[in-house]
């Protein structure tokens, strides 16, 4: 394979662990606040960004490239509120589908049709990961409305 789609490869496949400790930082917040569906939740993304890793790994080490495991920056492990932390990962998203598409656009370039095909996965489930953000922002500030709308119903009851 092409060298430096190699360390391009490489780079990505770092970069999934990396989003794997985001998710995992996000996962022990809701822990703390003891919100067992959002934990749940974000425990199943930590893992299924590990798989993401473990996928390009697995395609490195068939095609006879080796794989460079690397270090990268403390994950963020405080936020103001869940929609917050909702929008930092909708934009961490959408920049993992901007170095999946360079990756794309590379294997392109240099005519490699079993990375053409193999990154097709990644850019089907990016549509995924970002629509699973994109709902959840949704539903919490609809339920931000919710609230306020239970809240008014209720105090149009009050006779004294
Ligand atoms: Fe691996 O897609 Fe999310 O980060």
């Amino acid at each position: 394979m092409d060298k430096k789609f190699v360390e391009a490869i490489n780079t990505q496949l770092n970069f999934e662990i990396e989003s794997a400790h985001v998710y995992l930082a996000m996962q022990n917040y809701f822990a703390n606040k003891s919100l067992k569906g959002f934990e749940h939740w974000f425990q199943i993304q930590f893992r299924e960004e590990l798989e993401h890793a473990q996928k390009f790994m697995d395609y490195l080490n068939d095609r006879g490239e080796r794989v460079e495991i690397r270090g990268f920056e403390n994950p963020r492990n405080d936020f103001e509120s869940i929609l917050e932390i909702l929008e930092v990962s909708l934009n961490h998203e959408k920049e993992v589908t901007r170095r999946i598409n360079n990756l794309m656009k590379m294997a392109i370039d240099l005519n490699d049709y079993a990375s053409i095909s193999f990154l097709q996965w990644y850019v089907d489930e990016q549509v995924e990961e970002e629509a699973n953000f994109s709902e959840l922002i949704d539903k919490v500030e609809m339920l931000g409305n919710t609230g306020i709308f239970m809240l008014d119903r209720e105090l149009g009851k009050r006779e004294d």
